[in-house]
């Protein structure tokens, strides 16, 4: 199923445990980046570019528009990570930083994270 398909049927998945609460659990594997107490950074299991990785919210809000402004430090400390964690991955001529939301955002997985792409040309409009 491609990510498309995957966004269009993971509403059902709201209100449920995300595969994101799972790998924070440590009940799944995932290729660990960073860990603090707010945000857990991992490399996605279906990458769209050479360097592809999320930073997850430990706190299981489902998506951005779910966000609260007692949210606004966790975002920000997430973005901070996001920035420190391209560094270290060497993304030294750009990434792209990119937050689904909902189902015509293409969202698949209900629990907030952003994506950090890079390693490649990106274009833009995105599809
Ligand atoms: P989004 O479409 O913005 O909700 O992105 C969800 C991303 O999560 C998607 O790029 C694939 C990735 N993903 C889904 N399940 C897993 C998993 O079990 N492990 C890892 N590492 N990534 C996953």
């Amino acid at each position: 199923m491609d990510e498309l398909h995957r966004a269009q049927k993971a509403k059902e998945e709201i209100g449920k445990p995300s595969v994101f609460s799972k790998i924070i659990k440590k009940e799944l594997p995932a290729d660990i980046l960073f860990e603090d107490d707010q945000c857990i950074a991992f490399h996605d299991i279906n990458p769209q570019a050479p360097s592809h990785f999320l930073v997850v919210s430990k706190k299981p809000i489902p998506m951005l528009d779910d966000v609260q402004e007692e949210d606004t430090k966790t975002l920000g400390h997430m973005l901070i990570i996001a920035k420190n964690l391209a560094a270290q991955e060497k993304l030294v001529n750009g990434y792209r930083i990119v937050i689904n939301n909902g189902e015509q955002g293409c969202q698949s997985v209900y629990h907030l994270h952003i994506h950090v792409v890079g390693g490649r040309q990106m274009e833009w409009p995105p599809g």
